[in-house]
């Protein structure tokens, strides 16, 4: 609403507002009418041409009106707040069967049943092939002759690499592998030798520096009784000479049984019993070599 149009309003309008009882309202709208009318600078002039400002008294209050139709229904209330817990119903019906519950784990394996009934024989297989058996057997025993025989010779070729003695006319070998005296004795007659015949000082020192150096305590030599007792005689039956290196107190044949001859690292001589096994010197003439 402008100002002007304000001062347009008749008295039924008033009336009007003041059957509103908004009086107050009223006269604050007339003041700021007023007010706005100062700064405009024509407020005289309008208000002859089209309207006149009547009484602002209110009027006697109106009869009561007609009831009024009946208006529209209401919007639904709010949700109201949750109703007391009921008392336990009656126990329902008895369900229908289950879905199939999933497979349970893999079990334990069971006991080893017992043995079955033997069957029936098989049917007899085919003929082999042809083979003269015999001669190969007989071959490959050959051959396994001959390994073994070169792996001794083998042995011995080693030995004798590492070092054997000589003097004018004999070589002599000592052999690390410990025998019997009479295995021993075979051993070097098998390379064309004997075991050592020491029949002087000076071949008895050499072998004695022989074992010495060797880090030995003992070794047979080709000495021994095993004819006669009491009779030494060397490996090649030839008889003692004067010349001899018994330790003090041997031979003495101790426990009845010491026919064979050690040579010990001071080159001193012992009948010992001939199924002990030690070492062993074997010497070869040159000639034969
Ligand atoms: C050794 O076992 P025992 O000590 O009695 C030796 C004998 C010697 C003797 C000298 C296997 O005999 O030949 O005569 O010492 N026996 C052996 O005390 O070496
Ligand atoms: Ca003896
Ligand atoms: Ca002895």
């Amino acid at each position: 609403m402008t100002v002007y149009s304000f001062f347009c309003l008749g008295v039924s309008d008033l009336q009007a507002l003041i059957m509103k009882r908004d009086l107050f309202f009223l006269v604050t709208l007339m003041s700021l009418a007023f007010l706005s009318l100062l700064r405009s600078g024509y407020p005289q002039h309008i208000a002859e041409e089209s309207c006149s400002v009547q009484i602002l008294v209110p009027g006697l209050k109106g009869e009561a009106g007609e009831k009024g139709e009946k208006g529209a229904p209401g919007r639904p209330g709010r949700v109201g707040p949750s109703g007391e817990k009921g008392e336990m119903g009656d126990k329902g019906q008895k369900g229908s069967v289950g879905r199939h519950g999933k497979i349970g784990p893999i079990g334990s394996k069971g006991e080893k049943g017992d043995n079955g009934d033997i069957g029936p024989p098989g049917p007899n297989g085919d003929p082999g092939i042809p083979c003269e058996c015999s001669q190969l057997r007989k071959a490959i025993g050959e051959m396994d002759i001959q390994v073994a025989q070169l792996t001794t010779e083998l042995k011995f070729i080693k030995n004798a690499v590492a070092g054997v003695r000589e003097t004018d006319n004999k070589i002599y070998l000592l052999v690390k592998e410990e025998k019997r005296y009479v295995d021993a004795q075979l051993y070097c007659h098998g390379r064309g030798g004997t075991l050592t015949m020491p029949k002087d000082e000076n071949t008895n020192s050499l072998i004695a520096s022989y074992i010495n150096q060797a880090g030995l305590t003992r070794v047979f030599i080709g000495i021994n009784d095993l004819e006669k007792e009491g009779n030494f005689v060397y490996s090649d039956r030839s008889p003692m000479q004067t010349f001899n290196k018994w330790r003090s107190g041997e031979p003495n044949n101790a426990y009845d049984e010491e026919d064979c001859v050690e040579m010990v690292a001071s080159g001193g001589w012992n009948d010992v019993a001939c199924h002990i096994t030690m070492y062993f010197v074997c010497e070869f003439d040159k000639e034969n070599v």
